[in-house]
Formats: C-alpha cells, structure tokens, sequence
C-alpha cells in the first residue's frame, strides 16, 4: 500500500471553454476559440463548445459529484471573455457572478479551489488587434489578473497564470492546429516571450497587491515530456538535448532561473531575429520566480536527428511494443520519475504540482449503464506509484490533478475523445 504525506492534495482539473458552455450567455464575450471553432475543416464534425458539459449551470451538481468522489481540490479555468468581454475596460458582472458562486459551493464542500487564468480562450477583441503578437496584451493580461485576485483572491489561494504556454504558441501560431491558426515560427516564439513576460508580471503584481500572511501561492502550467533519443548515436543524444530545449526548458528556464537556453536561444535569433526583448524584460522575468511550478505530465517523446523537420532537425520515434492511449499517446508512467528528478536537480528542488494527467479512452457504457474503466484505472495507478517515487526520492511534490474530471470537448478533436473520470452522456 502506497502511503502519502497527510496534506497531498488530491484534484481534478478541467478548462473554461471545455466544460462551461453558455457561450452566448449572460454577456460573455466571443472568444479566439468560438471563431476557430467556426471555421471549416478546423475541428472534427464542426463540433464546439456552445453547450459541452453546460459546467456553467450545473456547476453546483458537478461539485456535488467531486465530493462524493472525494477531492480535495478542483482546478478549473477563469473564461477572461466572461469577465472583460473584450478583454479590457467594463467588467461584465454576470460573469463575475458566476465565479463567485462556483468558488463559494466548492469551499462550502471543502473543496479548495485552483484558478488557471489563461486557458488559451483569448477574448477576440484582443485578437483583433494582433493578440499574443502584439505586446500590449501583456498589460490587459496583467489588467485582468489584478482584476481576478482583486475579487476572487480572498478565497482562492492556488493560482496558475497560463496553462502550457508551449500549446499557445506552437499549436496556435506555428502549427495552426489550435487558435488563432497562425503558421508562422517567428510568431511563435515571439509569442513564448510575452506569453512569459506576461506571467511574471502577474506575479510580480500578485505579490504586490495580496497581503502577505494570507497564503496564497501562485505558478505556471507547462506540458513537459522527459526526452530520450531513440539511439546511442551522437547525433540522436544532440537532436533529444535540443528538443528539451524547444518543449522544456524555453519556458523551465526563464520561468525558474530567468534565462533562455542559450543554444536555442542563438538558433532562434540567427535563423528566425526572435524572440524581440525589450529592456527591462529578463530583469522583470528573473525577479518573478513562481511560488510553485505546475507539471502536465502525458507521454515521453522519443527523438531522433532528421533533415527534413524545419530549423530543428528532428523526428519523433514511437516506441515499438509499447500501450497508447486513444490519443495514441504512449502509456509511460517511468517517464514522469524521470521528468520530476530532472527538474528537482536542474531547478533546486522546486515546489511541484502535476496540474494534469491522465487518458483519454472510449470507455463507452456497456448495456447496464457501468463503465469497464480498467484502462483508465492500469493508466493512474501507475502514476500514482511513479508520483510515490518521486516523493520518496526527495521532490517537493505537493499535490496531483487529473485531467479531467469530466469527458469534455478536446479542442480540435472535438468530443471524440473522453478524458473524464465521470462519464458525460
Ligand atoms: O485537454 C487538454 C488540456 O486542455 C490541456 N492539456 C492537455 C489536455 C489533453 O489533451
């Protein structure tokens, strides 16, 4: 039997456009991932997330289902368009309402909540005037972080600024596979320095304005894959060093040291002129080091040196041999012990959470209405002893959320793929 520290908090984690629905309510405004979802050929069947799992109103049965599971905590996303409806100027106070009531039902429930601000569903009007490429939305970022600690921080006390900023600017400005559907590298990796410009200056202010002695704690989500090359070969090891430049340390090290990583670094602004870096900025970015770092922990990637993949030259190699999930991600449980003590020696022991693992699996209900979630149940136990590794090998690891607790809309996947510990019909 596998024993953790008493105060390990136990949670799950869902995002805004995700889950909530309503999305032409209460004066929500439209936000990148309405258009995106609009447009033709972008997500599967045309689905999105005007309904999804209607979070929005039946939050208070949701939290009343999260107790009887047993959480401690729930992580869940601010929607910055309910809020600002155009991402600055009046606040739209239906929006507020709504937070204030999810927030109080789950500490009525004992049940702490987690608040991501950016879950990547910037308001359109923000995007209409260059987005995450345009510096100004640094400042309406910070605006509207002030804003939120301002009302909800007396009763929040975990916040995360961005989730895996990676995702923001790689899937949706390089890949194009993700809101805005920009493919440009240049913007990409610009958009990586506001995106973390962006969170040190919210934590700059978060500290700034909450009375220390009240507790909270606040940090940054990053998606981070432990790298292994596919061979011995020299250049395989150099190909998965640079990878874990590119996925990991990007924003591992500005975050958690204040620097790039230089070999990148160089390769960005020789190929690419970017990222621009305004006076002041690192300064701003290493003074700010988050209270805590959030881990979303999936699969390993598995590298291999190659001509063909842009300024990077790699491929990724999947494991012959090995399970995957019906994301068709490697099941890899060994890999997270890996990731965690890398960066417990890379970054001095940091404070961790997991902010999100799990699987996604058709665990349709069979004719009684149960669901066999063997899968699922193989998946998690594996972490959770990989986790219990962890802590015994001396990582400050203080809490896990599984993604997710509900099946709920996977962004261009749509609603194809069912990540949920609670089944949505
Ligand atoms: O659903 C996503 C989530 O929004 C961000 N992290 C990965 C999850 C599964 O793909």
């Amino acid at each position: 039997m596998i024993e953790f520290p008493k105060d390990f908090v136990w949670g799950t984690a869902t995002a805004a456009y995700q889950v909530e629905g309503a999305a032409h309510e209460d004066g929500r405004g439209q936000s990148i991932w309405d258009t995106f979802c609009a447009l033709p050929g972008k997500i599967y069947q045309g689905q999105n997330g005007d309904v999804s799992t209607d979070h929005y109103h039946r939050y208070a049965d949701d939290v009343g289902l999260m107790r009887d599971i047993g959480l401690a905590s729930y992580r869940f996303s601010i929607s910055w368009s309910r809020i600002f409806p155009s991402g600055k100027g009046k606040v739209n106070r239906k929006g507020v309402d709504f937070y204030n009531r999810l927030i109080d039902k789950l500490l009525e429930n004992d049940i702490a909540p987690m608040a991501t601000l950016y879950h990547w569903d910037l308001p359109q009007g923000l995007q209409d005037s260059g987005g995450w490429m345009n510096r100004d939305t640094v400042s309406r970022f910070v605006d509207y972080a002030t804003f939120a600690f301002e009302t909800f921080g007396d009763r929040v006390k975990l916040w995360i600024t961005h989730n895996e900023p990676w995702v923001v600017a790689y899937a949706g400005h390089y890949a194009g596979r993700h809101a805005p559907g920009e493919t440009d590298l240049s913007k990409a990796v610009q958009v990586s320095h506001y995106l973390i410009l962006s969170h040190a200056k919210a934590v700059e202010r978060y500290r700034e304005i909450v009375p220390a002695g009240q507790g909270g704690k606040i940090g940054m989500a990053l998606n981070l894959y432990p790298m292994y090359p596919a061979t011995d070969s020299q250049a395989d090891k150099e190909a998965a060093k640079l990878v874990d430049e590119f996925h990991n340390r990007w924003f591992l090290d500005p975050v958690l040291t204040g620097k790039y990583p230089e070999k990148l670094f160089g390769i960005f602004k020789e190929k690419l002129g970017v990222p621009v870096i305004a006076e002041g900025d690192m300064e701003c970015i290493a003074a700010n080091r988050s209270d805590f770092l959030g881990v979303n922990y999936y699969f390993r990637k598995v590298i291999a040196a190659a001509d063909s993949h842009d300024i990077l030259g790699y491929t990724e190699v999947k494991p012959i041999g090995s399970k995957y999930t019906g994301m068709n991600w490697e099941i890899y449980p060994e890999g997270l012990h890996h990731l965690l003590m890398d960066i417990k020696e890379r970054y001095d022991n940091p404070h961790l959470y997991i902010t999100e693992n799990g699987a996604a699996f058709d665990d349709l209900p069979r004719p009684d209405g149960s669901i066999d979630d063997r899968d699922r149940i193989v998946y998690l136990s594996g972490h959770v002893e990989q986790m219990a590794r962890c802590i015994e090998d001396g990582v400050n690891l203080d809490g896990y959320y599984l993604w997710s607790f509900l099946d709920n809309f996977e962004w261009a996947f749509g609603y194809s793929k069912r990540f949920g510990i609670v089944h949505v019909d």
